[in-house]
């Protein structure tokens, strides 16, 4: 057998080689090779990946049978930051007029509303479906009229795989 020892390689460093994972590839790792000289198996590695990206999601509940008085406005926010796709569900659980807009901040910036309605429907109400994220914060305003409203509000966000 003819092995080369002692100086340095032309070939760069390759981790695959490097037998007793020290960051180089010296004698230790071809004496190595040496003593499986002539053994067979199967070939498949396992590969240990430990930068994987976990996936995130939220689940949340904004409001559950929030009364909102009448003549008056309130707004629900969470942070988004992070997901990239967004289910909101607005359950309004009494009659009354109740005008709904969703925006999204970031900074001080409001967006335009990306969703609004003048009266939101009675019971459950998708206003987003599985929405593009466009900013780190939604910002939900709710705002009555003659009559108390009662709601609940709730958010299911996911990241996508990347
Ligand atoms: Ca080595």
């Amino acid at each position: 057998m003819l092995m080369f020892v002692g100086g340095t390689s032309s070939t760069p460093y390759d981790a695959w080689y490097d037998f007793d994972d020290d960051g180089d590839i010296d004698i230790y790792d071809i004496v190595d090779i040496a003593g499986r000289y002539g053994t067979t198996g199967d070939s498949e590695k396992n590969v240990t990946v430990t930068n994987w990206p976990a996936k995130q999601t939220l689940n949340i509940s904004l409001a559950h049978n929030l009364v909102i008085p009448e003549q008056s406005s309130i707004q629900l926010s969470t942070d988004v930051a992070g997901y990239d796709r967004l289910t909101l569900v607005i359950v309004k659980q009494t009659s009354g007029v109740l005008m709904a807009r969703v925006h999204y901040k970031f900074g001080d910036i409001f967006t335009p509303s990306v969703w609004e309605t003048p009266d939101l429907s009675g019971g459950s109400n998708l206003i987003l479906n599985d929405s593009i994220v466009i900013g780190p914060t939604i910002w939900i305003e709710l705002t009555t009229t003659d009559f108390a409203v009662t709601i609940s509000a709730a958010i299911y966000a996911t990241e996508t795989s990347r």
